[in-house]
């Protein structure tokens, strides 16, 4: 019996020292660089600040699909755009998902939207 529950906590501290170390690897490829969340159709902040040389992380807290790509939504007309400076984003969504883009290694203001979503925009500001 003693020899049993010494075995499971022997077990159980591996455990967490793997998921602890899995949870630092996880932290530190992201946590550096601004996050915008995505909702079931629209950004849940329509803009943000970047850094020169940031990635941007992208979260989609909804079980909904998004793509994002450059340009912009104007009214319910899509306006693909190349931007001077911007990274090429196209970054497919499946929900409850994240994903990273860039670099935005230019300073400028630049648009993201989501090619399902009408009137889903991002601007980011690069500075
Ligand atoms: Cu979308």
């Amino acid at each position: 019996m003693y020899k049993r529950i010494v075995g499971g906590l022997v077990l159980f501290s591996i455990l967490a020292t793997l998921l602890g170390a899995c949870a630092i690897v996880d932290t530190a490829n992201t946590a550096n660089f601004p996050t915008a969340h995505m909702g079931g159709s629209t950004f849940i902040q329509t803009s943000i600040t970047l850094h020169k040389g940031d990635m941007l992380n992208l979260v989609d807290d909804a079980a909904s699909t998004h793509i994002i790509v450059n340009g912009s939504w104007q009214g319910n007309t899509q306006k693909p755009a190349t931007e001077n400076g911007a990274p090429t984003v196209n970054k497919t969504f499946s929900g409850n998902d994240s994903g990273t883009v860039g670099p935005f290694t230019s300073a400028g203001t630049f648009h993201l939207y989501c090619t399902v979503h009408p009137g889903m925009n991002l601007t980011v500001t690069v500075q």
